[in-house]
């Protein structure tokens, strides 16, 4: 038998004299003595033992792998974690999009659904449970991260209870994102579970101050909840400074080198507003030139390119498609449009300003507690698309300001979302929560 005592990266195994430490169930342990020594204390027993580095731990993350904000900072997070040394287990129903399949310290664990025809819905969140224990059980997992409430915190916390029942313990912390808190979980069919498992949670982050109190205030949630902000890698997301940006053959593919290009990421949902994004374009098209990239898919794509194609600016407005390398195309763009209705944070505007490219937004949610309005970006009411094309062209004709917005969007994103300094808070939350439980 192999059993866990201290922690390390790379484990190291030896011939030790250990036991079971009463309170921790059968997989934490500590060593008693040396190789050499005679087991002579109760229940001591020699054997295997893997010598791992203190503070090491094993993560279970569970998140919507397809293209969407909460997927993206859970699997960046991963990706972060493992850099660090952690092994990190990502559990759910296909491969995170941004993992390549070959990280060090990452492993992916599929989670199968029944197809019976029985079934009309298949229970997906049973299937998850069911796969988070045996996960947790099979890789000695320490603890659960769950991104987006719905259902994967109810899942997480199925999955500790049957562990619990079997003498084992697996916490697990919940991070809010956005709709699942202001759309979704206000739903009334999921409303009393969503507020369950967010308080039978062991620990709960948000992404941004604004969801922390809109979480507070609806659900009516009396735990703590702590503020963790979504972050950016500023060696991956960095811009690609001037002279080479405007002899890029990708900016040249996409502008002529006196055009500006205005760049939007999304998942195309209702609540990005991508038509407002088409029309702010039109209004900025018609005063000087420039070429508009969305990058993304969802299900307002069509009324967007219809409205493109109607207004007559179609063969200036490019539609990508789900794009992998998004900090290559951010990095070409001079501003970036996030017209949304509602952002708890919006994670594409702080990958643009890490890029150096400010954002044309509106003032809703999170973001103004991301962006500096004036100073690293401009903000709007939403919908207001004249005064947003205004704000656009205001800083597309004055390049000195534009330059100054620039250079401070990238100094914000360095000072404060660098995930050289997000990340650390997560991993010592992380501490916090299996001290506490
Ligand atoms: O609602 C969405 O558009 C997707 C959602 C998600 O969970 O995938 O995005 C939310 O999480 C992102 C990452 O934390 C945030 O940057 C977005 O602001 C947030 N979206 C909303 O609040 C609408």
């Amino acid at each position: 038998m192999t059993v866990n005592v201290l922690r390390s990266k790379t484990p190291i195994f030896l011939d030790f004299c250990w036991r079971f430490r009463p309170d921790d169930g059968p997989l934490v342990n500590y060593l008693l003595d040396k190789p050499s020594a005679v087991c002579s204390e109760p229940d001591s027993r020699r054997g295997l033992v893997t010598i791992l580095e203190e503070g090491f731990m094993r993560i279970g993350i569970t998140c919507y792998p397809t293209y969407g904000g909460s997927g993206v900072v859970a699997t960046e997070l991963g990706i972060e974690l493992a850099a660090l040394g952690h092994e990190v287990h990502f559990i759910s129903y296909s491969q995170p999009f941004r993992l390549s399949g070959r990280d060090d310290g990452i492993f992916y664990h599929e989670v199968p659904v029944s197809n019976y025809p029985l079934f009309e819905f298949p229970p997906y969140d049973l299937a998850l449970a069911s796969r988070m224990a045996e996960v947790a059980e099979y890789y000695s997992l320490d603890l659960l991260h769950v991104h987006y409430a719905i259902p994967h915190s109810v899942s997480a916390l199925l999955a500790r209870q049957m562990l619990a029942a079997r003498g084992r313990r697996l916490p697990f912390v919940t991070t809010l994102h956005g709709t699942d808190i202001t759309l979704v979980g206000l739903d009334r069919s999921y409303l009393p579970i969503t507020r369950y498992a967010i308080e039978q949670s062991d620990g709960v982050t948000c992404i941004s101050d604004y969801l922390r109190e809109k979480t507070i205030e609806s659900f009516h949630i009396a735990r703590p909840i702590e503020t963790i902000t979504n972050f950016v890698n500023c060696d991956v997301y960095k811009p690609i400074e001037d002279e080479a940006r405007a002899e890029t053959c990708e900016r040249r593919h996409l502008a002529a080198p006196h055009e500006s290009i205005l760049i939007h990421l999304s998942n195309f949902r209702p609540v990005k507003r991508v038509t407002d994004v088409v029309k702010i374009f039109a209004r900025v098209a018609n005063e000087r030139p420039a070429q508009l990239v969305l990058v993304g898919d969802g299900p307002e794509r069509s009324a967007a390119e219809y409205l493109a194609h109607d207004l007559g600016i179609h063969s200036r407005v490019h539609f990508l498609g789900k794009q992998d390398h998004v900090n290559e195309l951010l990095a070409l763009a001079d501003l970036l449009l996030m017209p949304s209705e509602l952002e708890s944070f919006g994670l594409a505007a702080l990958e643009a300003m890490a890029c150096k490219v400010p954002s044309i937004a509106t003032r809703v949610g999170g973001v103004p507690e991301l962006i500096d309005d004036g100073v690293t970006g401009l903000l709007f009411p939403v919908g207001d698309v004249d005064r947003m094309a205004e704000g656009a062209l205001s800083l597309l004709n004055d390049p000195a300001r534009l330059k100054e917005m620039r250079d401070a969007a990238r100094q914000a994103a360095q000072k404060r979302f660098c995930a050289t300094l997000v990340v650390p808070r997560y991993v010592r939350y992380y501490e916090q929560v299996l001290a506490a439980s």
